[in-house]
């Protein structure tokens, strides 16, 4: 086995050298590459503070058996998938999801809080992220929550969000890794409003003071969602990517483009560019949208493929942070964390084994021809056997042959979960 994926990874790398890539370098910078897991995967973001009906316009379908229901649960089942999948990673957390026995509401959670999600991490070797939960609470009323008209209700969510980033900065001294804070909220209109600034100019002021603290970006780094519309405000979302993105590089904040929260012929891919001229630092939600922001397991389609390619292209991997967000809950929700991520991490080789240079040439030539050939061609290039090898070299199984640990761990650990 060892063996013959030698051979195939040689026989590759001679291919690629054709075309002036070394194969081996790749392999090197692709160990870098961190991707934020999204531990909302492993309980339908359901969480352990509150036993609250999911709300903000998101929903999760699917009864598949298994999943967690404590925050050890939650840990074990990462600690799985995260054996299958190569290098080193990092884990997002929701504010929903304290590891605590004390009672305790969103506007109070303190570091204490989060203290054995920050021992496992210590242990695991791994980056934590963090989100305030603004949804799933009854204080998300009427569809709003920081930038609701009642004042009471704002100023919950206020110290909702200043407590995360306590907690985040905490995060970032503890693990020494930069901790990627990520501001999302469900609030808008089902129906079209008259009044579209008033709750966008309550939602400027509350972030202004959400963000009135200063936090070393050595520990955290803040990041707004945009979104085009939820369940239940089809008409009219308050952080639009307008406001989003404004409020971002007016006020030294990083934007976080989720792929699903745009038109549906509309692309992240063709934003990364534009964006990241401007200094800003980006967050990605990588999610598959099915006709609308359905959160489906990540594949390999175009738009992840095209996404990985900008990334390397323009050299943005450095100043971007590749978090999943998806949620599926009619598949083994282990094997859904390392489809997605795997996906992922493939993509970005597949786009680190482009001939950047030749192709841009070509461009810059008029020879659009070239161009286009190489890129067709290169579909069918033998990829594989280097992402083979990779996973070999980095100790996790070989192609589908991590289903097999997978469904042993759902017999012994998540049938048993009644
Ligand atoms: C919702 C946003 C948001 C959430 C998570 C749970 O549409 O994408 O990022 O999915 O924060
Ligand atoms: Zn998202």
């Amino acid at each position: 086995m060892v063996n013959s994926l030698a051979k195939r990874y040689e026989e590759a790398r001679m291919i690629y050298s054709q075309l002036g890539v070394d194969t081996d370098l790749v392999l090197e910078k692709l160990a870098q590459v961190k991707i934020s897991l999204h531990c909302w995967q492993g309980d339908d973001v359901h969480g352990f503070l509150r036993n609250e009906e999911l709300s903000g316009g998101i929903s999760v379908t699917g009864n598949y058996p298994g999943a967690a229901r404590t925050p050890q649960e939650l840990r074990q089942d990462l600690e799985k998938a995260l054996t299958v999948i190569p290098g080193k990673h990092k884990v997002n957390l929701h504010a929903i999801y304290a590891d605590t026995d004390e009672k305790v509401d969103l506007d109070a959670l303190e570091p204490k809080h989060f203290k054995p999600w920050v021992e496992w991490a210590k242990e695991q070797k791994l980056g934590l992220d963090f989100n305030p939960s603004c949804f799933s609470h009854p204080n998300f009323q009427d569809g709003f929550s920081i930038s609701h008209p009642d004042e009471k209700i704002r100023k919950f969510w206020i110290m909702h969000c200043k407590a995360t980033r306590k907690i985040s900065e905490y995060f970032g001294k503890e693990l020494k890794q930069t901790c990627v804070t990520n501001f999302w909220f469900p609030d808008g209109y089902k129906d079209v409003p008259v009044d579209r600034m008033a709750p966008r100019r309550r939602m400027k002021e509350a972030l202004d003071e959400v963000f009135s603290e200063k936090i070393d970006s050595k520990y955290n780094v803040d990041t707004i969602e945009s979104k085009l519309f939820g369940i239940g405000s089809e008409s009219y979302v308050v952080g639009s990517h307008e406001f989003c993105l404004s409020y971002a590089i007016k006020h030294d904040k990083a934007i976080c483009l989720d792929v699903g929260h745009f038109h549906p012929t509309e692309t992240i891919s063709n934003k990364l560019s534009a964006i990241a001229l401007f200094d800003t630092e980006i967050l990605l939600h990588v999610s598959r949208p099915v006709r609308w922001d359905s959160d489906h397991v990540v594949i390999m389609d175009d738009e992840l493929q095209e996404i990985a390619k900008e990334l390397v292209r323009n050299n943005l991997l450095n100043k971007t942070h590749i978090g999943l967000d998806y949620f599926d809950a009619s598949i083994n929700r282990i094997a859904a964390w390392v489809i997605g991520s795997r996906n992922m991490i493939k993509a970005i080789l597949r786009a680190m084994l482009e001939p950047t240079e030749l192709l841009k040439e070509a461009e810059a030539k008029g020879d659009l021809t070239t161009r286009l050939v190489l890129l067709e061609e290169l579909k069918s290039f033998p990829f594989g056997a280097i992402w083979d090898y990779y996973c070999e070299k980095m100790g996790v199984p070989v192609r589908e042959s991590w289903l097999v640990d997978v469904k042993r761990y759902e017999t012994d650990v998540l049938m048993k979960r009644k």
